[in-house]
């Protein structure tokens, strides 16, 4: 379609024309563009960091990992790309993921249409041109026809809710803007805020180097053991081997990877029976984070099931952690397992034995503020050289409500997602014409590997934009009843879990004021991939398209 267009902004700036405007250029924006432009659009990428890669750029704290194996969290969509890349070790650093992001990057020549350093400030849709505007913090502006929000489920990082930050006088760092050269914490005392799994991590790593570290906890996590490892000889090239057998079965999984179905469930087990189980999902050194929590059919759905994988895991961490008192503290009592992301750990239950180690348990002492000197409690103010701030995301919907984004008639997303996210297979949303969302809100997303959904949601999109173009059309546009359809099935699967009764950030009450809602799709990857390909296959049910 063509259309006439003001070649000057009523701003001043200069428009430029481009059929599809990409944000983010961590693995999902770089799969879309290389997609989008084989199909023969011109694409522009905006990305604020300086360099590719998305969450892998920015979270460089000392011993980030990713808690996927490293060669199910590649992509799977070129042959030659997955044979070339070797990885060597069962969990990738950052440093390698960023390394392999970056070769992406240059193999297929994408950096030609990346402009980094670039935050997008609005995208608004013309009911006239029917067309977005696009309005970068550089002053440019841009019409395209459609949008592509690739911008990540955990990049809005969030500092505690607590005054006095700027009243510290020495350093602090989020693990989420890690220095880019690293920090050295030789002879320092250091706080850390926050015991997810950023630092779950990174705690080990810092507790080696600090001359003292105390960590304030306020909700314990349940950690697995990581045993990662180097690849023993021959290991990666037989995984090689039956790669396209393997990507097969991750698509079609509930998690995205590859994981036989459970055929009972846990109480249906004896005592000693599953504590077997357990005890093969603790130890094995392929483990996976999945494994326990897949071990029955209802660990996420029967509080008494779940109870035992709890209470396995509680007394794991009494027997590693040797002062009674701080295993105690570390024991998560108060939500089942598996409903606040489980994390894969390195010594970190084992670092609470080092005498330069100490928990503050802020259920029993909460903060007050963070001072000149450090952080005080409601018992005691802490002096501190540096802190670390490990206190998460406004997740999943946070990179969204804020731009301004506009839809028809000048609807904000941000205004209709007042009460939850509401959206068509997490991937479209009523009144918001061509535009997209990868890995968005009530898709699986952060549910399952990421790379598996990356890929699955940017073919799915790039197919549509595909058929929207084939067909002549102008415009292609979920329809409020399907929007509200997919909502309704996404609470009713949510709720009919465990997952509710988390105070989790799955569920935005990380937040303060986010709406309280189950925001990812727990339906599975395979069952969702089928919905997703029976809405293409007949013709974008639930869209409206307009030629
Ligand atoms: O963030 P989090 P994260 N006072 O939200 C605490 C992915 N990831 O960066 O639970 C005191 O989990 C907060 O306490 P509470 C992964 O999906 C993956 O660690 O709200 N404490 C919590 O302990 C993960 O789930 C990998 O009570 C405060 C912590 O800060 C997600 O990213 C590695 C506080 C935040 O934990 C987020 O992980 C890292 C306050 N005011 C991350 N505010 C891997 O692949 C917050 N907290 C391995």
């Amino acid at each position: 379609m063509t259309q006439t267009l003001p070649e000057i902004s009523p701003t001043g700036a200069a428009v430029r024309t481009v059929d599809a405007v990409v944000i983010g250029a961590g693995f999902s924006g770089m799969y879309m563009l290389h997609r989008l432009r084989q199909q023969g659009l011109t694409v522009q990428v905006f990305e604020l960091a300086d360099g590719v890669g998305g969450t892998w750029h920015w979270n460089r704290y000392p011993g980030a990992r990713c808690d996927v194996r490293s060669m199910e969290y590649s992509y799977s969509f070129d042959p030659d790309l997955e044979q070339e890349w070797q990885w060597s070790e069962k969990y990738p650093t950052q440093p390698e993921i960023l390394r392999y992001a970056n070769h992406v990057a240059d193999r297929y020549d994408l950096r030609r249409d990346i402009q980094f350093e670039t935050r997008v400030e609005s995208t608004v849709w013309d009911d006239e041109a029917e067309r977005w505007t696009v309005r970068t913090d550089r002053g440019e502006v841009l019409s395209a026809k459609f949008v592509v929000h690739a911008s990540g489920c955990l990049s809005i990082y969030k500092t505690p809710e607590i005054p006095g930050l700027e009243s510290f006088s020495g350093p602090w760092y989020h693990t989420a803007r890690w220095p880019r050269e690293g920090v050295d914490f030789s002879g320092q005392r250091v706080g850390i805020i926050g015991t997810g799994s950023s630092a779950i991590q990174s705690i080990p790593v810092i507790a080696a180097q600090a001359a003292d570290l105390t960590v304030f906890q306020r909700t314990p996590n349940f950690a697995v053991p990581a045993h990662n490892h180097e690849f023993p000889p021959g290991y990666q090239e037989e995984m090689k081997a039956h790669y396209p057998e393997f990507r097969q079965d991750a698509r079609t999984s509930m998690l995205g990877i590859p994981h036989p179905p459970a055929e009972k469930g846990a109480l249906e087990d004896d005592p000693e029976a599953r504590r077997r189980r357990y005890e093969k999902a603790w130890h094995d050194k392929d483990n996976t984070l999945v494994d326990l929590m897949a071990a029955y059919t209802d660990m996420l759905t029967d509080k008494e099931a779940n109870d035992t994988a709890a209470e396995f895991v509680r007394e794991r961490i009494r027997e590693i952690v040797k002062d009674p008192e701080t295993a105690e503290a570390l024991c998560p009592k108060d939500y089942p397992i598996g409903t606040k992301r489980i994390c894969v750990h390195t010594d970190y239950y084992e670092t609470y034995n080092r005498d330069n180690v100490h928990l503050v348990d802020l259920r029993k002492t909460p903060l007050v503020e963070i001072t000149r000197d450090g952080v005080r409690t409601t018992e005691q103010e802490f002096r501190f050289d540096a802190l670390v701030l490990a206190t998460g995301f406004d997740a999943q919907t946070g990179a969204l409500t804020s731009m301004d984004i506009r839809g028809r008639a000048g609807l904000q997303l941000k205004e209709h997602w007042d009460e939850g996210p509401r959206s068509y297979l997490g991937i479209a949303v009523a009144n918001f014409p061509n535009m997209f969302i990868i890995t968005g809100p009530q898709s699986p997303s952060v549910l399952s590997n990421m790379m598996v959904s990356i890929e699955q949601h940017v073919e799915w999109v790039s197919d549509a934009i595909q058929y929207v173009q084939e067909h002549d059309l102008r415009t292609i546009e979920a329809t409020p009843e399907a929007e509200e359809s997919w909502v309704e099935h996404n609470a009713e699967v949510g709720n009919s879990t465990l997952f509710p009764t988390a105070n989790s950030w799955y569920m935005g009450s990380n937040v303060e004021g986010k709406p309280r809602v189950f925001m990812p799709y727990i339906g599975g990857v395979g069952p969702y991939r089928e919905r997703c390909d029976e809405v293409a296959a007949k013709d974008y049910e639930g869209f409206v398209l307009a030629g």
